[in-house]
């Protein structure tokens, strides 16, 4: 008999989540009731398709349904503060994220990796290097997949490998990857968490549930940060850092370079890397570390990594027209990844500003004034987008000349009117998209449409 048999349970939300939560309960003869707050005919299809499979499916519900329960599974884009999920909470209902339930049902061990930035980067590195290594894993989590919907699998696998959010880690009872990553820690998220103190607290559970013989791979910088915010981390930790070389791995010049006993030395030279820049360049230490504690051979895994190509829509390029380069980081939503993606772009041989820099859309309740100095030393102009224009030129044009525009496609075509050869046009929002995209994606494919249909006057 399963956990959940002929239990009520109360799924919160109807996205690619909680849609994968009730199929796992109902599949595991819970009583389903699953609301949620919209209405639309995406949801209405989800809704039929559950109430098919014997759910009770409420669409348009922003309180607590009538009815008694034994569970509540919430979705991690469903604020946990909302006054209504508090009093469901203050009537002593057990209530855990999707993530967590996904992970009650799963048979093998877990990787997890979060982090403000790299999360997705670092999760793909990791899946890729297990499977070169001749592991059985698969991706699952904040990457797209919901662990509900793999839990089936996990025991045909040796890993799974999970992309955790804040949102998800803060809905955990019991996760527990034997391998926790924090990529870095930097402002994100504040609309929801409120101060940096929460949201590094709700990133520091990846590790609440870790026992000392677990491993904690950390950025140097992150691992401060949650000392001061009062996080405890139980495992065995090793520490990276590109920038600081007290770390157990950290860049030296273009080689990554470990000081862990019985490993030290370089491990990769990142020349022969498809990735690059610094960020990228954490992202494989990170890789590498989780590679070392499962014990996979040091030469697959740095073979592995070396041929591992960027992500869409993170510094992906684009396309080179008339000596100008166009550059595709939309997934940047955030001012530490949108200073990352500056940092990754080569610098022109003299040492001038050689970017335009696109950015612009919905605000995360962050405080964009800390990117001066970067923009003043490598951004030729900034070209606005979006609701959060206006804040982003009050805040910017001291350090570099700032335009408004209306839209992607016309900052794309006004960026395309002012460069020069040898410059580069990055579009890396540091703002998420849902003010005029319906996600990171969609802005991405819209920018790299704009930037296709450009004429190339230097090869007609
Ligand atoms: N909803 C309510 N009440 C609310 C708020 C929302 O009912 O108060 C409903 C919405 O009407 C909608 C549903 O909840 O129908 C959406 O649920 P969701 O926001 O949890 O989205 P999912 O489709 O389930 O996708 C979620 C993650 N989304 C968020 O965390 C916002 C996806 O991460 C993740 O890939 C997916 O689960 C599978 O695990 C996306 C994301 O943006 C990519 N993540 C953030 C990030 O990376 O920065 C955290």
């Amino acid at each position: 008999m399963s956990h959940y048999q002929d239990k009520t349970v109360l799924v919160i939300g109807l996205g690619v989540s909680g849609r994968a939560a009730a199929e796992l309960l109902l599949r595991q003869q819970a009583k389903v009731v699953a609301v949620d707050s919209g209405d639309s005919p995406g949801l209405r299809e989800s809704a039929d398709a559950l109430r098919a499979l014997g759910a009770v499916v409420k669409l348009g519900v922003g309180g607590v349904p009538e009815g008694t329960f034994d569970l509540g599974v919430i979705s991690p884009g469903v604020p946990l503060e909302q006054p209504w999920i508090q009093s469901l909470i203050a009537t002593g209902l057990p209530l855990i994220g999707e993530m967590e339930l996904g992970y009650s049902e799963s048979k093998c061990l877990s990787v997890a990796i979060t982090g403000t930035d790299g999360k997705t980067t670092t999760t793909r590195l990791v899946e890729h290097m297990l499977r070169a290594a001749g592991r059985r894993t698969i991706a699952a989590g904040n990457i797209g997949l919901p662990l509900c919907a793999v839990a089936d699998q996990t025991r045909e696998l040796d890993v799974l490998v999970v992309e955790a959010s804040s949102f998800q880690l803060q809905s955990i009872r019991f996760f527990r990857p034997i391998i926790a990553v924090l990529t870095n820690l930097a402002p994100d998220h504040l609309d929801r968490h409120g101060t940096m103190e929460a949201y590094a607290r709700a990133k520091g559970r990846i590790f609440e549930n870790q026992q000392p013989f677990d491993w904690a791979i950390v950025q140097l910088e992150a691992l401060r940060q949650l000392e001061a915010a009062g996080v405890k981390v139980p495992s065995k930790c090793i520490t990276f850092s590109a920038s600081d070389p007290s770390a157990d791995l950290h860049l030296d010049r273009t080689l990554l370079v470990s000081r862990l006993t019985g490993w030290e030395g370089p491990l990769l030279d990142m020349e022969k890397c498809r990735l690059k820049g610094p960020h990228n360049a954490e992202n494989l230490m990170a890789a590498l570390a989780v590679g070392k504690t499962l014990r996979l051979p040091l030469e697959a895994t740095v073979q592995a990594v070396q041929a591992f190509e960027s992500l869409a829509h993170r510094c992906e390029p684009v396309r080179e027209v008339g000596g100008v380069t166009y550059i595709n980081d939309s997934k940047s939503t955030s001012l530490h990844s949108l200073m990352a993606a500056i940092r990754a772009v080569p610098p022109a041989s003299e040492g001038r500003p050689n970017i335009w820099l696109i950015a612009g859309g919905k605000s995360k309740g962050l405080d964009y004034h800390d990117a001066g100095p970067v923009l003043a030393q490598r951004v030729k102009g900034a070209l606005l987008i979006g609701e959060t224009r206006e804040r982003l030129r009050a805040a910017w044009s001291l350090f570099t000349p700032c335009s408004l525009t209306g839209s992607l496609l016309e900052a794309v075509r006004e960026a395309a009117r002012r460069a020069v050869p040898g410059d580069v046009v990055l579009l890396s929002p540091a703002c998420s998209s849902f003010d005029q995209f319906q996600n990171y994606q969609h802005r991405g494919d819209v920018f790299r449409q704009a930037v296709m249909e450009l004429a190339d006057v230097s090869n007609p």
